[in-house]
Order: structure tokens, then C-alpha cells, then sequence
């Protein structure tokens, strides 16, 4: 059963704060990306860290391998574990991420399917079946993988066997979670938790769900 993975996207410094404050005791890492750090400043990383809980960066990086590998270690510099990038640019943009978290003792997600109605246009089906075989083959430490399609991440372990699953999804999105929880490594959740009247409350209900 898998961690509990808060995507903290909301838009200020004191928000960041107060919901990660709440929901932090439930949590066993805190996710975050564009809205908040372009409203807060890469530099929200600095305070999260200290509620003790690795930090993913949700930057979804696609771009040539060397821009890919400028961005990462930026990430990695200012205090997170983990970094999210696209697959669809090449094996050699998802690699320069996978350098550049291994030199920081950090990890890489690749995302394969993403969990939103537009994501069947293109990156689901057999591309995101290569995507997850790519990730494999240059050592990510997982996927980015849709809890709104449960059977689709059944599909996308037969491929990565033991490397981990964080699944993103549930709750705003449509997605279960006592059906998604037996299938993942991390849950990710923003809405539900952080737009709840009581976040310390959601977070604890959807820790239920954890190992
Ligand atoms: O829908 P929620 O509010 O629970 O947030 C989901 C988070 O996960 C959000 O940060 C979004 O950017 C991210 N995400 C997806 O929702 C779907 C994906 O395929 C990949 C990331």
C-alpha cells in the first residue's frame, strides 16, 4: 500500500505553510511544481524541508538533455529528493534527469500516462507502454502513472516489475483510492487535501490507505 504524496499547488508562501503544517504528520512526502513555486519562489523549498518530508519537484522537465540536466541540478541544489520529467522527448533527455538525480542521491520519475481525459489523444495506449519500457532502460526510479485508470497501471507495472508507481488522481480528479492504493507506491493528492475545510483531516483519511 502506498505513501501519501501531498501536491501542494497552491499560490502563496503562507498557504504552502499552514497546509503542509496540517497535513504533514499524515504525510510521507510533499510535491511541488509550477503554480506554487512561481508564485512562492524555488526558494519555498528551503522551509518545507523543514517538516522533515522529502520534497518531489513536479517540473515535468522536457527539454535536450542539457537543459534537462541544467534544470535537475538546480532542483537538486535547492533541497529536493526527487525530480519529475517527461518521457516523450528521448531515452537521452530522461537519462541527463537520471544523472543528475543518481549525482545527488536523489531520484527521477518519468511520466507515462497522465491521468486527465486529453492524455488519450496521444500519451496512452502503446506510447505510454514504451514510455515506462524507456524509463526502465535508463534506470528512473519510477513512473508517473494515471489513478484515475486503474487497469492502465496494472498494464504499466507488467512492464517496470519493482521500480515504484506514483500515482496521481484521486480524490478532485475521480480517482479511487482503495482501489488505486494495492497497485501503487505513492499516492498523490492535492485538492482533496489541500482545499479541505480541515486539511490535517483529509490527509489522515487518505493515510489510511498507507503500508
Ligand atoms: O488533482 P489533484 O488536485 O489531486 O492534483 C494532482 C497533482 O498531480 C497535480 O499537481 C497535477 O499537476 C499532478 N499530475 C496529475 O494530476 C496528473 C498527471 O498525470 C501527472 C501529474
Amino acid at each position: 500500500m502506498p505513501d501519501l504524496i501531498l501536491a501542494l499547488d497552491v499560490l502563496s508562501r503562507s498557504e504552502a505553510l499552514r497546509v503542509a503544517d496540517a497535513a504533514a504528520p499524515h504525510l510521507d512526502a510533499i510535491k511541488i511544481g509550477y503554480p506554487l513555486v512561481l508564485a512562492a519562489g524555488l526558494d519555498i523549498a528551503g522551509p518545507l524541508s523543514g517538516f522533515g518530508i522529502p520534497l518531489i519537484a513536479d517540473f515535468k522537465v522536457a527539454d535536450i538533455p542539457n537543459t534537462n540536466r541544467l534544470i535537475a541540478e538546480q532542483v537538486f541544489a535547492a533541497g529536493f529528493s526527487a525530480i519529475i520529467c517527461q518521457g516523450f522527448c528521448g531515452s537521452d533527455s530522461v537519462a541527463a534527469c537520471v544523472e543528475a538525480a543518481d549525482d545527488a542521491g536523489g531520484e527521477c520519475y518519468v511520466v507515462t500516462e497522465m491521468s486527465h481525459p486529453g492524455a488519450l489523444e496521444f500519451l496512452s495506449g502503446k506510447n505510454a507502454e514504451l514510455l515506462a519500457q524507456m524509463a526502465v532502460d535508463v534506470g528512473a526510479h519510477g513512473i508517473i502513472a494515471p489513478a484515475t485508470r486503474p487497469e492502465r497501471v496494472q498494464t504499466l507495472r507488467a512492464i517496470i516489475g519493482e521500480k515504484k508507481i506514483l500515482s496521481p488522481g484521486v480524490g478532485a480528479q475521480g480517482g479511487d483510492p482503495a482501489v488505486i492504493a494495492p497497485l501503487i507506491d505513492g499516492m498523490i493528492v492535492g485538492r482533496a487535501i489541500y482545499t479541505a475545510e480541515n486539511p490535517a483531516k483529509a490527509a489522515r483519511a487518505y493515510a489510511e490507505f498507507r503500508r
